[in-house]
């Protein structure tokens, strides 16, 4: 169905173009071929025609290339078209965990013991404080001993079972770092030896804020891997593999990262529901009760946005894909969003959030961003725009970007749209999950 072989040649071609002398920054990012060999498991033909002798080799070559990329896409959340779009660029040079994205670990790969010593080996190549480094891991362990019946112990000499380390370039386990950006860590299952063991690239700029990489963020994850956990596609999850931090989001195990490590440790007479406040779940577009911030057209997709997260209907595949909005565009779009709708003729995709708004072009920010939307040529009585930019409460305007005007009379939503309740969070086109509570335009409120 999805699947062209044409598409595929062309995306061979696309691959050979985009070859240029090795980057010294991220450079898995930069080679797709890389990227998909080690986050997705593919095999490139040399490889395989040395193990399988495959007369039919380059054919296999694309179609193996063509389903890692479908893959990928789908556990990013894109529309699987298996071409190496944009979007699907965009996302592969996003900051991220060293470990695959498909391996499945199994309940077997755990540790047999509740309480877990780690030792953090001295940091050659950074001086922060060290005051600051051991009370970030102690935090970062908590987030995992507060929902399942673990304990963490610190050793300063002893051997430890998890050990802590900052590491450069190839650091002789085979998997190498990448210098700035790109890979930021990685970490071993649970076993003896470097089983458990957590390494972060030395080269990153580290931080205790949201400037460079948080380590906090980055420690949370990674001791999820030290626990036996895989990556998962709910972008909620802290183990979703792409960087993620916002400052005014308190970092916190999701309803999911709690189910896995649970299902991995869980006692049945630990009570899982003496947690303090049930951990946040990642929004089901589904759910009869979700009301979305905003939603937009950009080209041929329909885009929602709920919180930190958007979904992405593509009118040629049935499956909507859920991810985060920072995932895509650069962290400077915010959550949270009022409304976001997107300019056909000046190729722009414009985001309101209060009184300020941004513009995007190609992926990029525009420069000189965020802005007043007073300068827009809003009146003053408009201090944030609610829904697909023409609706605010009970009422609605058309803003005439050609004149920087708001057409002067905002109209009561009711006189054209009769029985449209108000006020609009939303207003798009959306049959997936409602075709059946609603016909096909669906006001949500
Ligand atoms: C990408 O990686 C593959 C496999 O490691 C390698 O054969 C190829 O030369 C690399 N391409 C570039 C442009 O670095
Ligand atoms: C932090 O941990 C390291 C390594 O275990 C130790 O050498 C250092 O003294 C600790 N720092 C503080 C302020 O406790
Ligand atoms: C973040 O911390 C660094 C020092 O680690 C400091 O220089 C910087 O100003 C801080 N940034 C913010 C936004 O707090
Ligand atoms: C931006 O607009 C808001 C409301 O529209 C107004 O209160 C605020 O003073 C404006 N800020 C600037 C810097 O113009
Ligand atoms: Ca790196
Ligand atoms: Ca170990
Ligand atoms: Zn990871
Ligand atoms: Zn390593």
């Amino acid at each position: 169905l999805l699947f062209s072989p044409l598409r595929c040649l062309f995306l061979l071609l696309m691959f050979s173009s985009l070859a240029r002398p090795f980057p010294k920054k991220g450079r898995m990012q930069h080679n797709k071929s890389e990227y998909l060999q080690h986050f997705y498991g593919y095999q490139p033909k040399a490889e395989r025609q040395k193990r399988t002798a495959d007369p039919d080799g380059d054919a296999d070559w694309t179609t193996g290339l063509c389903d890692k990329v479908q893959t990928m896409q789908r556990f990013f959340g894109l529309p699987p078209t298996g071409e190496l779009t944009k979007d699907t660029l965009a996302v592969m040079k996003r900051p991220r965990c060293g470990l695959s994205d498909v391996e499945r670990f199994g309940e077997t790969i755990r540790w047999k013991k509740t309480t877990l010593s780690y030792r953090l080996e001295m940091i050659r190549h950074w001086h922060p404080d060290t005051s600051k480094v051991n009370r970030t891991f102690r935090a970062a362990w908590k987030l995992w001993s507060s929902v399942a019946p673990l304990k963490f112990r610190k050793r300063n000499r002893r051997e430890a079972d998890i050990v802590i380390s900052f590491h450069n370039g190839d650091h002789k386990d085979g998997s190498p770092f990448d210098g700035q950006g790109g890979i930021l860590a990685h970490a071993f299952l649970p076993g003896s030896g470097i089983g458990g063991d957590v390494h972060f690239d030395a080269d990153e700029d580290w931080s205790f804020n949201s400037t460079g990489f948080n380590l906090f963020a980055v420690a949370a994850h990674e001791f999820g891997h030290a626990l036996g956990l895989p990556h998962s596609s709910d972008p909620g999850a802290i183990m979703y593999p792409a960087y993620s931090f916002a400052p005014n989001y308190e970092l916190q195990l999701s309803f999911r990262d709690v189910k896995d490590v649970q299902h991995l440790y869980g006692d049945p007479n630990f009570p899982s529901l003496v947690l303090k406040k049930p951990p946040p779940r990642t929004p089901d577009k589904c759910d009869p009760d979700l009301s979305f911030d905003a939603a937009t057209e950009l080209q041929q997709e329909v885009l929602f946005f709920k919180d930190r997260f958007m979904w992405r209907k593509h009118p040629q595949f049935e499956e909507t894909g859920i991810t985060l909005i920072s995932s895509l565009w650069p962290d400077t779009v915010p959550s949270h969003l009022d409304a976001v709708y997107e300019n056909v003729g000046r190729n722009v995709l414009t985001f309101f959030k209060g009184h300020q708004y941004w513009e995007l072009r190609q992926l990029k920010m525009e420069e000189g961003f965020p802005r007043n939307i007073s300068d827009l040529g809003f009146p003053s009585r408009i201090q944030s725009v609610d829904a697909a930019l023409h609706f605010r409460n009970d009422r609605y305007t058309v803003y005439d970007e050609q004149q920087k005007m708001m057409d002067g009379s905002a109209m009561l939503t009711e006189q054209q749209w009769p029985g449209i309740p108000a006020p609009i969070d939303a207003a798009v086109f959306f049959e997936e999950c409602y075709t059946y509570h609603f016909n096909n335009m669906l006001f949500l409120t």
